[in-house]
């Protein structure tokens, strides 16, 4: 460099311009349009004369991004500046739907950009509907994750949401002759106008290799040597809270090549070899695994989720922690929350950084990683706790293994002095199990390093500390609390249903969005003539613009006068969309087989949305007879006007923020005991569904709430499914014992819903009649005589509505702000910075 060029360092600036702070544009229509079509000209590069609906649709959503821009480039700057807690929420999935109106709202710029638009000749509904939702997530625990960073933010609490920028999301569903195809979800192709890209911020991830020991000044320290290493690069997204000004970040990382992975790993000059490096370690932040509750003992997940966490942890220290940080004061500056075990790998990681690489005794590093930790579980099913065996764990990251022995050796001594020397006891309780092959069991390792252990709903929290992690609960019984989970009221009340939340506003004044519990001040309304029939008319009015999106994408309809019977989630055996159908065949049977005359049947119409895991052929089969029930049902001229069944394909968060405003039932219909909480069961009842439920997860805690007479409950509790099965499931005999049942499941085994082929549903109905894991049979009659108190009810229109009433206004619990509340007392005890 030549002497008299100054370092980039040494420049100073001077003009005013770079001194003064980012300004957004000025909160006018006309400020809007002039930096609407700034941005269509100089970053779409296109006259809004020649734009497409896409480049209206990137410079519409850029300036939305320019509005919010200077409070997140000063919420950025104060992160690290300030003393207080940061909450590092830690998840591989983030299910975040659409972007646009969310951050219209939060920001106040709806009617704003509403009329910006129109008076740019541009109605902004067609450009809302090309957005390509993120669908980074499978179910309930990616959706969650959204509505905790969302409240997070609204409560003005400093919060960074780590994940993975998966460039296949979820993939898309569709139907070819009725069973389900997956597509890849290419949500990237269009640009990205949300996120950006931070090269400069990038992290290097190592993996593979060996360790080895080394003299450290008389001390023996050991050192990590790996293999092949990748970049961690980040991509930030802005969340804004709702009205107040505060922008978080959620930090999602995507794996590119380092030049050192193909000269050092594949060190041999073949360019075609090198290449083909790249793509291995691209492959990391590629594709969102499709499996939810059945870990796959994956290699390549593995490696997403240590590439995240470690990315997310080095992030934190190096980043957002001010330089020379005094790492023992760590616990009084973050919290990595873990949601559920797939980041739990960052334990062994943040003990391999502040001993390998900052050089603390182990003692002191393992005080501070318990502080630093908490563990959140998600399931109750035994096989959906993820284990690595030791054989891939050892070869992939053979530090964090020895990490985890050592941990283990420590927690089994513990465990000695507190119970004597009880085998059994150790076996059961070790962090490494050895049958059917030797492994790291990861709900035993956070439990062990977390400061608290949450279930997500009062059952569910009870189970775990009754059966799953009893032994845990019993040696630190102070380590185990619940929060029951919670949805958030901006995108699942104010955005999705605008009829609704307009009377509420109109009735209550607007503070509910903010604090749900407000909607008890409804209560009062539930009896008055007049707000009932304003309620019932929002809810018509919503069937009909969910019929409309029904039509625009399939071609079907919602008939005036049906009850919407819905059951939207994850396509699972323990959810019992087979209880579902069973149903609908046996009411359909009735008609047809002359038993109950069809103009006394209440019209239904059921709705399904629901993917299964590509690999789950019980649940594929699943899916299967459901469209192959609605293909008869809807057909049938004898039903005709009274039963249909719609199952529109690729639900997704979009998608049931039109559903769930329309749905008069919502169907949570789990074994009891298998469902941990249930999410769409809160958005449901908010949105003014009555509930015909189980008492399962968060079910029970909802039918607290509105009351037994807002809620139809059916089926066996949790202690009386247990017993069953002490006693000996024979689910032959509900079979046997039950008319309907027996009809119902004698004509899908005859093949009415197959063209008369009785092979196709054949696994099916055996395994209902012989296995039926959860219970489907044992609970049909009690489900059927509870679907005909709905019919009853909802026969009685102003009782039904008053009812629904009663679900929104005692529905302010379910609230994710609450449950950051709750989080922040028991767990966090992190504080708002205004
Ligand atoms: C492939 C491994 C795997 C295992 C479990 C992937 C994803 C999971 C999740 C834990 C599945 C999930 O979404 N669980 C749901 O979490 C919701 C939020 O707490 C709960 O409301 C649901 O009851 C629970 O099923």
């Amino acid at each position: 460099m030549p002497e008299n060029t100054p370092s980039a360092s040494e420049l100073r600036p001077t003009h005013p311009l770079a001194l003064a702070p980012v300004a957004a544009p000025p909160a006018s229509v006309d400020g809007f349009v002039r930096r609407f079509l700034q941005n269509l000209n100089f970053d779409q590069g296109v006259a809004l004369s020649t734009s497409d609906d896409n480049d209206r649709y990137l410079a519409l959503a850029g300036t939305v991004r320019d509005y919010l821009m200077a409070r997140w480039l000063d919420d950025q700057a104060q992160q690290s500046r300030q003393q207080s807690k940061t909450v590092c929420y830690l998840s591989a999935e983030y299910l975040l739907g659409r972007q646009l109106d969310n951050n219209l709202l939060a920001a106040r710029l709806t009617e704003i950009a509403t009329e910006a638009l129109a008076q740019c000749g541009i109605d902004i509904d067609d450009l809302r509907a090309l957005e390509i939702e993120p669908g980074l997530g499978n179910g309930g625990l990616g959706r969650l994750a959204a509505c905790f960073i969302d409240s997070l933010a609204t409560m003005s609490i400093p919060t960074i949401g780590y994940g993975i920028r998966y460039e296949y999301g979820i993939f898309r569903q569709a139907f070819a002759d009725g069973q389900q195809v997956e597509q890849p979800d290419a949500w990237l192709r269009l640009g990205s106008p949300w996120d950006f890209p931070h090269p400069e911020a990038a992290q290097t991830i190592s993996f593979g290799g060996r360790t080895e020991t080394y003299d450290d000044d008389g001390v023996e320290r050991t050192r990590w040597v790996p293999e092949w290493n990748v970049l961690a690069v980040p991509y930030n997204m802005m969340v804004p809270g709702y009205h107040n000004g505060r922008v978080n970040t959620l930090r999602l990382w995507r794996a590119v090549a380092t030049n050192a992975f193909d000269l050092h790993t594949f060190n041999s000059g073949d360019y075609v070899a090198s290449v083909r490096a790249q793509t291995f370690a691209e492959n990391i932040s590629k594709v969102l695994y499709p499996e939810d509750s059945t870990p796959q003992g994956k290699e390549l997940r593995l490696q997403q989720q240590y590439f995240f966490v470690a990315a997310s942890i080095a992030d934190f220290v190096e980043h957002v922690l001010p330089d020379g940080f005094d790492l023992t004061k760590l616990p009084e500056r973050v919290i990595f929350q873990l949601n559920d075990t797939h980041p739990v790998i960052g334990v062994p990681e943040l003990m391999r950084v502040l001993v390998d690489e900052k050089g603390m005794e182990w003692d002191a590093a393992w005080a501070i990683t318990q502080k630093c930790f908490a563990y959140t579980c998600h399931t109750l099913l035994p096989e959906a706790l993820e284990v690595w065996s030791v054989d891939l764990l050892g070869r992939l990251l053979p530090r964090h293994l020895e990490i985890i022995y050592r941990i283990n050796d420590a927690f089994l001594l513990e465990v000695r002095e507190r119970f004597g020397d009880d085998e059994m006891l150790i076996r059961d309780m070790s962090i490494i199990g050895e049958h059917p092959f030797r492994s790291v069991r990861m709900a035993y390792l956070a439990t062990v390093a977390g400061s608290k252990v949450n279930g997500v709903a009062e059952l569910h929290s009870q189970l775990l500390r009754d059966n799953v992690l009893k032994d845990f609960a019993r040696m630190w019984p102070e380590k185990f609390t619940n929060v029951t989970n919670g949805v958030t009221p901006r995108r699942f009340l104010r955005l999705a249903n605008p009829e609704l939340s307009t009377l509420i506003t109109e009735t209550l004044g607007a503070g509910w969005t903010v604090d749900l519990e407000r909607l008890r001040g409804l209560e009062a309304y539930a009896d008055d003539p007049e707000f009932r029939e304003r309620f019932a008319a929002v809810k018509a009015a919503n069937k009909r613009r969910l019929s409309r999106v029904l039509a625009a994408r399939d071609g079907t309809t919602i008939d005036d006068g049906h009850l919407l019977d819905v059951m939207i989630k994850r396509l699972h055996e323990y959810k019992r969309q087979t209880l579902k159908v069973l149903h609908i065949v046996s009411a359909y049977d009735e008609i047809v087989s002359g038993r109950v005359p069809v103009e006394k049947v209440q019209p239904r119409t059921f709705l399904f949305g629901a993917k299964a895991a590509p690999g789950y052929a019980m649940a594929k089969h699943i899916i299967h007879l459901i469209n192959a029930v609605g293909e008869v049902v809807n057909a049938d001229p004898r039903v005709e006007g009274r039963l249909k069944v719609l199952y529109p394909s690729n639900y997704n968060v979009t998608l049931a923020e039109s559903i769930i405003p329309a749905a008069d039932l919502s169907e949570q219909i789990s074994l009891a005991g298998k469902e941990a909480s249930g999410t769409g069961n809160m958005k449901l009842a908010l949105n003014g569904a009555l509930t015909i439920g189980t008492d399962d997860g968060a079910n029970v805690e909802i039918r607290q709430l509105v009351g037994d007479d807002n809620f139809f409950l059916f089926g066996m509790s949790e202690p009386e499914v247990e017993a069953l099965w002490a006693e000996g499931y024979r689910p032959a005999d509900f079979y046997h014992e039950d008319e309907r049942l027996r009809r119902a499941i004698d004509l899908i085994a005859a093949g009415a819903f197959s063209g008369g082929d009785r092979s196709v549903f054949e696994p099916l109905i055996s395994n209902l009649l012989y296995d039926d894991r959860f219970m489907a049979l044992a609970d049909f009659g009690s489900y059927l005589d509870a679907q005909e108190r709905v019919d009853a009810a909802y026969a009685d229109q102003d009782a039904w509505v008053r009812s629904a009433i009663l679900n929104v206004a005692r529905s302010g619990f379910f609230s994710s702000d609450r449950a950051m509340r709750d989080y922040l007392d028991r767990i966090w005890h992190a504080t708002p910075v205004h």
